[in-house]
């Protein structure tokens, strides 16, 4: 391993010692694109003792479910178990908003004050690929700085959940009260990576109409497959009020039954593993991605792209060639 330049020991100590101050520097490093920035941050999450006994819970639900309402109550509950715990997003919209857990932050007021909480709005900009590496990386960050409950918010787009799902042990899908009809709204590929869903905004009015919608989401997952290492019952629906608090300490209760098996069984650690390989896969894509460009001038697939929408080339004919010219060019000739 190489070793740490003193500036870098320095912010792993403070780091590992549970500095708040240094973990968000840290994380700062991990979002900065700048090469020597990244190449930092590279060998300080690689210094990071792997941290065994943390939890990392993903958490998804459309604009105004109540997300951060519901991460003030469920945040309140896991610190009250005695947990320390880190809030972080992925959320690759923020390049319009701008972070969307810092705007909201004031839904989080009795969270963002407590000293064993760490929340920190999502890295703006760049493509989901990139916030989801960074996300990742901060999760390591945050479990080194002694946060051994991590969750992980993202806005319900599709895509996004799926990353969240691939880097978090648990995934909790919050819905609204609705009626039959918006059922189909979720989409398959959503409901099959929640282990547990929560029908929020359970109080006043919509209490009745919240069962209701509980009750059709519990029938909808009894026809969806069970994942393996999974304990009798889930992926289950409940109910809940971030508001009134009601169903909070029920969403604890679960979410731990449902961790303690999967570490018995050694869902978990497979599951971690799978992640491992499949991050794997995706840097390599990546870094291909990022050589091939370095190698292969734009001006080159610009003439590609010419040939190949004029039909005076066939679009495999192309790519060829421009293995070819990549070929060329790392033989340096
Ligand atoms: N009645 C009721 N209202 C709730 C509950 N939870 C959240 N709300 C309200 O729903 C609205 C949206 O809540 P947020 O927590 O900001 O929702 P969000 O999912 O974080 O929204 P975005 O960050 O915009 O995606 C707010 O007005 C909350 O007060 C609940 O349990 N019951
Ligand atoms: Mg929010």
């Amino acid at each position: 391993m190489t070793k740490l330049s003193p500036p870098l020991t320095r912010l792993r100590d403070d780091l590992l010692a549970g500095q708040r101050r240094a973990l968000s520097r840290a994380i700062t490093l991990v979002e900065s694109s700048r090469a020597d920035h990244r190449e930092n941050a590279r060998l300080l999450v690689e210094s990071l003792p792997a941290c065994k006994d943390g939890l990392r819970i993903g958490l998804s639900g459309t604009p105004g479910v109540g997300k951060s309402t519901f991460t003030e109550a469920f945040g309140g509950e896991i610190i009250a178990r005695g947990h320390r715990l880190a809030v972080l997003a992925v959320d690759p919209s923020s390049t319009l908003t701008g972070g969307s857990i810092l705007g909201d932050k004031t839904r989080m007021d009795t969270l963002v004050r407590n000293p064993a909480a760490f929340i920190r709005p999502s890295p703006s900009g760049g493509s989901l690929g990139g916030v989801a590496r960074r996300t990742r990386e901060s999760i390591a960050l945050c479990e080194a700085a002694g946060y051994d409950r991590v969750i992980v918010e993202t806005v319900g787009v599709g895509q996004s959940e799926i990353a969240v799902s691939r880097m978090t042990d648990v995934f909790l899908l919050l819905l609204a009260p609705a009626g039959g009809d918006e059922l189909q709204g979720v989409k398959r590929g959503i409901m099959e990576i929640a282990d547990l869903i929560v029908v929020n905004k359970a109080d006043g009015d919509l209490a009745a109409t919240a069962k209701r919608t509980r009750a059709d989401y519990a029938a909808a997952l009894r026809l969806m497959r069970r994942r393996d290492g999974d304990t009798e019952g889930f992926p289950m629906a409940v109910t809940a009020s971030s508001i009134e608090g009601t169903g909070i300490a029920e969403v604890g209760d679960l979410i731990e039954r449902l961790s303690a098996t999967r570490l018995a069984s050694g869902y978990h650690d497979r599951q971690r593993e799978g992640q491992a390989v499949s991050w794997m896969e995706t840097a390599l894509e990546a870094q291909l991605q990022q050589v091939f460009e370095q190698a292969v001038s734009a001006d080159t697939m610009t003439e590609m792209r010419g040939l190949v929408k004029t039909g005076n080339l066939s679009p495999e004919a192309a790519a060829e060639r421009l293995i070819e010219r990549y070929r060329v060019a790392m033989r340096g000739d």
